[in-house]
């Protein structure tokens, strides 16, 4: 009886707080102490970072009444980073960075961003992100149950392998290369005449170290902080041959029991820790000269630079798997951004 006249009082008091606009505080008694935001790697990453740096802004700017903690590994879901997408929606992650490869098993207009050579330059990616196809996006995403917020990036993956430097599609015949998430990075390396195989970037580190598989692609933020040439990856090419955004979400439920002005807040921070978060990730490659460069040389990393018709061979070989998947992630969309990469201010 005593609890009962409790909860109607608590009830009572909510929504006369809510009748009255009164002060959040009063609201947040529902609010968990503790969110869960979900990453595949820390705070010695770009994408780590952009973590840090989301959860600091919100506890600021919320008064620390969301207070978020960072679950690096996607350590909620067992490092298991193509099933964070679910995991999102079911509330066993209440937000995230996650990538555009490890959303798209469940959300396939997200491997638009995996075709191969579709975006050339880091305007490229600007023009689809920051353009008509980001809204369109998110759209997507929103219907498939999460509120997105924000664009990151990953970056531009690059190829690099233990066994010999890689010029031209020949000189991948037969290695093993660890690729994640969708099945369109398996038919890129098969149609390579590489050897790919899928596995979590978990699993993936210790395979580098054994020996078990010769190669892999990711950014060269990555490479660095995952110091890849101590597990023999010795051998870079850099073909940017695809890159992956990064996307701020929040799970529904989390989000509708914010205050209005609390989600302004969320939602403010993540554009904000977004945008500083694409600084962070392409320092060093996006400037003239790309100096990260040179100090990943410095560790006795062979670097291949290819002229543009060494490049041009690798589009050649994978055109039959970007036109397959065309029409798989929608031909309308990847129309969309076709045109939005060809009328994109440098
Ligand atoms: O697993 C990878 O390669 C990584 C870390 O880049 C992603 O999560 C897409």
């Amino acid at each position: 009886m005593k609890l009962r006249r409790t909860l109607l009082s608590v009830a009572a008091a909510t929504s006369a707080a809510l009748a009255l606009g009164l002060p959040a505080t009063v609201q947040a008694q529902n609010y968990k102490s503790e969110y869960r935001m979900s990453l595949v790697v820390g705070t010695a990453f770009p994408w780590g970072k952009g973590g840090e740096i989301w959860a600091n802004k919100v506890r600021e700017k919320t008064n620390g009444r969301i207070n978020i903690k960072l679950y690096p590994g996607v350590s909620l879901i067992q490092g298991d980073q193509t099933r964070e997408f679910s995991a999102l929606r079911q509330g066993v992650i209440d937000m995230a960075i996650g990538s555009t490869i490890n959303w798209s098993p469940q959300v396939k207009q997200l491997n638009l961003f995996s075709l191969p050579f579709l975006m050339p330059d880091y305007a490229a990616i600007d023009a689809l992100t920051q353009g008509a196809v980001g809204k369109e996006i998110f759209k997507i995403l929103d219907k498939a149950g999460v509120v997105p917020l924000a664009w990151g990036e990953n970056g531009y993956r690059e190829l690099t392998n233990s066994k010999r430097p890689v010029r031209t599609p020949a000189d991948l015949k037969g290695l093993k290369i660890r690729v994640v998430g969708s099945p369109l990075f398996l038919d890129t390396f098969t149609a390579l005449g590489a050897n790919p195989t899928q596995m979590s970037w978990a699993d993936a580190q210790p395979a580098f170290a054994s020996g078990a598989v010769d190669g892999q692609e990711n950014p060269m933020s990555i490479f660095t902080a995952a110091k890849l040439h101590n597990v023999g990856q010795k051998n870079v090419t850099m073909w940017g041959y695809v890159a992956d955004p990064l996307v701020f979400v929040v799970n529904k439920e989390i989000w509708n029991s914010w205050t209005p002005a609390d989600r302004e807040a969320v939602r403010q921070a993540a554009i904000e820790a977004g945008k500083e978060e694409i600084a962070i990730a392409r320092k060093g490659l996006a400037e003239p000269g790309q100096p990260l460069l040179k100090d990943i040389a410095g560790l006795g990393v062979n670097i291949v630079q290819l002229s543009p018709a060494e490049r041009d061979a690798f589009v050649q070989a994978t055109r039959p798997i970007y036109t397959k998947w065309k029409g798989q992630i929608g031909a309308d969309l990847v129309n969309m951004a076709e045109k939005a990469i060809a009328a994109r201010k440098p």
